[in-house]
């Protein structure tokens, strides 16, 4: 049969789909006594959330191709957002809001007696990410797709996501998050879109027909790329964007010769270690710890994703790369995607025949840059002898682009040989290193920071001379977070209250919310903007007591640190101030003290043995003074176990105090510091990241700042004495000794000594000591705003009346004006 008298299924033959209740009922009901072949259940099940999900996606199908089709037919340009990690968390919510569907939803659950809220329950989180970097990629698919741009992103199906934290006798342990157990009813396999990958062997140069020297990569081990797509609706237009997610699979080719020695078994494993790539999302966060296996991961995602836009743009344009930059973008999140660079070098020259000068010309304009992180032990670098090992072509690309790149900057400032040595992408040492930051910035258009003041240390410190070199690609990008999932989704009662107000606009445009800002003075509204905040601080105090046995009273003041543990974020100083609390109740203090329950939640790497110390200190202070019956309507402490995506839209809504206290230039921008703001609740920080735009944004009277700025820490860093300030505050001198007296762990001698000695070391370097004084004394500031509520309440609205800015569509909007200059998808009919 030739090609065009081979039968197809035209899309026109079905009906669209209904989008009312007895539609999605009848689906529903389809896909749970049919497709998944379920009877009545006893009980909720995950079936039944498999069912709505997979009568939900048909539905996303539908404008999926739509959208699909209608880019093709622009041809308009598209950028790769490349990631190694997308954060989703759950996606029915998200999914019924954005298709507007909820009601509908909401009436089908109930024509079979079920309820909307206890079927989402259902729903593993998808948690392919560490934290900030991994859901700000997932923020910004959504803004993508409201902004109807055609960005898709490309990430690594890992069959384990980030680990389950269970808290045991205080302490973290990790279990495995095997988030596919039920199936993954949102993706479609897409097994024809298959990519080979190449690992090992050797680099080897031949002439082609034209007598030029060309190289091949040969006797390599191959492992296939299987795609998974997972659809990204945009908020009420019809459009739906594409998540590409890889999963490594064994070539179909068995090593014949082991196989037919007898060694079944041994063909099989090495099938195995194929798979091994995308088996385990590595769970550290601003740190990396240079394993293989890690190069593989990425080395995997930038390969797989540019064959498969190379392979598009042979399909529309043919061989002729003239105009690709013209059609692409790759924005690479941080430096774990940067093997693009050469990865795309190498498929352009050693695939499609182009010669040097032309690829990197090409390359040069459609790579791009965001770094995350100011942190050493985060910047990656890799061994070369483990990249001549793993990708042999692409060292010997690396080699060139460098050797090219030096060629370049001895020009511009010659002799200077100490420069060039600070600018090479190769470290010398012992141990020669790849300097993967390096390699991006040389590869890219555009370099940009996620908040501003993180931009200027880059431009000031961490890149300073590649700043010096090109000031021209250097820019700023605000980090934003989706107002669907993290306002209207986490928030409903906030929200009905704020269209109440001021109408529907903010919905699509965030800054809107700016017209709420005279209700703050409206005594009628403050009174109804606190019922909701209590609501939601009920709905939060049932989440602690279910999972930590804590109670928390809805009329304290909750006081909520929840993201990575991590020593620059200072748990630690959080703690101490507690500790402090504590200690002024038992001086007899109690009736000055305002009540305050305070909340932490978060993960530690796992190999991080500090940052776990922190939880255990956490949770012992819980244990002891929860007990304690001096503190019974004062203060509360706990740890949430297992923080995630869909925990924190529980807490967002619920959370007075805002705790953002990294030390001052550590903190490239922070993202949950927005989603606290939106919500209306008032932060305490220091001038760090995107705090300083807050403040700004808000108003200096709204926001509670303390510590030294990221000028004074520099500055003080060379004297830095810890024992000073311990002096100077006998506040700060009584805490430290309640913990060396192991007054919060008696039966387990000495293990907050490291804890200790950290606080107390002229070294260091999160300066701990030096900004306890001043959080100690704006802790009271709040303590004594909590008082005046109708104060605070002002305070509260305001700050949600001033967080339009950090929706994420300003800064895709910023993405895109600046670096991508994409059009938007033209609006259908309906959309
Ligand atoms: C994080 C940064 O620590 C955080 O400040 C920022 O808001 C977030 O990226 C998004 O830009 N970095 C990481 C990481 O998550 O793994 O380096």
């Amino acid at each position: 049969m030739s090609a065009d008298t081979c039968p197809t299924i035209s899309a026109c033959s079905l009906p669209a789909l209904g989008m009312d209740a007895d539609s999605l009922c009848r689906d529903l009901r389809h896909y749970f006594l049919r497709t998944l072949g379920r009877d009545r259940e006893s009980a909720i099940s995950p079936h039944l959330y498999t069912a709505l999900a997979m009568s939900l996606r048909d539905r996303l199908v539908e404008r999926w191709k739509a959208s699909e089709s209608l880019r093709r037919k622009q041809r308009s340009k598209r950028t790769s957002y490349l990631s190694m990690e997308f954060l989703l968390g759950r996606s029915l919510g998200n999914t019924l809001l954005n298709l507007g569907l909820e009601e509908s939803a909401t009436q089908a659950l109930a024509q079979e007696g079920l309820e909307l809220a206890d079927i989402m329950e259902m729903e593993h989180d998808a948690g392919l990410g560490n934290g900030g970097l991994g859901r700000l990629a997932a923020c910004f698919l959504d803004s993508c797709a409201t902004l109807r741009l055609p960005v898709t992103g490309y990430g690594i199906r890992y069959a384990y996501g980030m680990f389950r934290q269970e808290i045991i006798h205080g302490e973290q342990t990790e279990e495995p998050d095997h988030w596919l157990k039920d199936g993954y009813p949102w993706e479609l396999k897409r097994p024809d879109r298959v990519r080979p990958i190449h690992f090992g062997g050797r680099s080897e140069p031949f002439h082609d027909d034209h007598g030029r020297q060309r190289f091949r990569w040969v006797d390599c081990n191959d492992v296939l790329a299987v795609p998974y797509d997972i659809p990204i609706p945009g908020y009420r237009n019809e459009v739906v964007n594409t998540l590409r997610l890889w999963r490594a699979a064994a070539t179909d080719v068995f090593d014949l010769g082991e196989f037919n020695a007898g060694a079944y078994p041994e063909a099989v494993a090495a099938k195995n270690a194929a798979e091994h790539i995308s088996m385990v999302l590595y769970p550290n966060d601003s740190s990396e710890n240079g394993k293989e296996l890690r190069l593989r991961q990425q080395y995997f995602l930038a390969s797989a994703s540019l064959q498969d836009v190379l392979s598009d743009w042979v399909i529309e344009y043919g061989h002729d790369f003239s105009h690709f930059a013209d059609h692409h973008c790759f924005q690479l999140n941080d430096t774990h995607p940067s093997c693009a660079v050469p990865e795309l070098m190498r498929l352009l020259m050693d695939k499609h025949g182009l010669d040097w000068d032309q690829a990197w010309a090409i390359t040069g304009k459609t790579m791009a840059y965001t770094n995350h992180t100011l942190l050493p032990e985060a910047l990656e670098k890799w061994p070369v002898r483990l990249f001549r090992q793993l990708l042999p072509r692409l060292l010997e690309i690396i080699f060139e682009i460098n050797a090219r790149f030096l060629g370049d900057v001895a020009r511009h400032w010659p002799g200077q040989t100490e420069r060039l040595r600070r600018l090479s992408i190769i470290e010398e040492g012992a141990e020669p290193m790849v300097r993967m930051a390096h390699l991006a910035v040389v590869g890219s258009f555009s370099v940009n920071g996620v908040a501003a003041l993180h931009t200027e240390l880059l431009q000031e410190e961490l890149f300073a001379d590649f700043h010096a070199l090109w000031p021209e690609k250097f820019n700023n990008k605000t980090n934003g977070v989706t107002p669907r999932r993290w306002l209207q989704w986490a928030n409903p009662g906030l929200s009905a209250l704020l269209s109440s107000r001021i109408g529907d606009a903010w919905k699509r445009d965030l800054a809107a919310l700016q017209a709420l800002a005279p209700a703050a003075d409206d005594a009628d509204f403050r009174r109804r903007w606190a019922v909701v905040r209590q609501a939601n601080k009920v709905r939060l105090a049932e989440l602690v007591h279910a999972h930590t046995g804590v109670r928390f009273d809805p009329d304290a003041l909750f006081d909520v640190q929840v993201k990575r543990i991590h020593e620059y974020k200072r748990q630690l100083l959080n703690a101490l101030h507690v500790i402090h609390l504590y200690d002024r109740i038992k001086r007899g203090e109690g009736a000055e003290i305002t009540p305050r329950d305070v909340l932490f939640a978060g993960k530690a790497a796992p190999g991080y043995f500090m940052a776990k110390r922190i939880i255990k200190l956490i949770n012992n202070l819980a244990e002891v003074i929860n007990a304690d019956p001096a503190t019974a309507g004062l203060l509360r402490v706990a740890f949430l176990p297992d923080y995630r995506v869909s925990v924190m839209e529980r807490i967002c809504a619920g959370t007075d105090l805002s705790e953002q206290i990294s030390t001052a230039g550590k903190e490239a921008s922070g993202t949950g510091n927005m989603k606290f703001m939106m919500n209306g609740a008032i932060t305490i920080g220091t001038l760090d990241g995107a705090n300083i735009e807050i403040r700004e944004a808000v108003g200096h009277d709204h926001f509670f700042l303390f510590g030294l700025n990221a000028g004074e820490v520099a500055e003080l860093r060379p004297h830095y004495d810890p024992r000073l300030y311990l002096q100077a505050d006998p506040d700060l001198q009584r805490v430290v000794e309640l913990l060396q007296s192991g007054y919060f762990n008696q039966f387990e001698p000495g293990i907050f000594d490291p804890l200790i000695d950290a606080l107390l070391h002229p070294h260091d370097p999160w300066m701990v000591a030096a900004d306890f004084t001043s959080y100690k004394l704006v802790q009271r500031e709040v303590a004594d705003a909590w008082q005046d509520q109708a104060h605070w309440l002002r305070l509260s609205i305001l700050n949600t009346a001033a967080s339009g800015g950090f929706s994420s569509d300003r800064t895709i909007a910023q993405y895109n004006a600046d670096i991508w200059h994409l059009d938007p998808l033209p609006a259908v009919a309906g959309g």
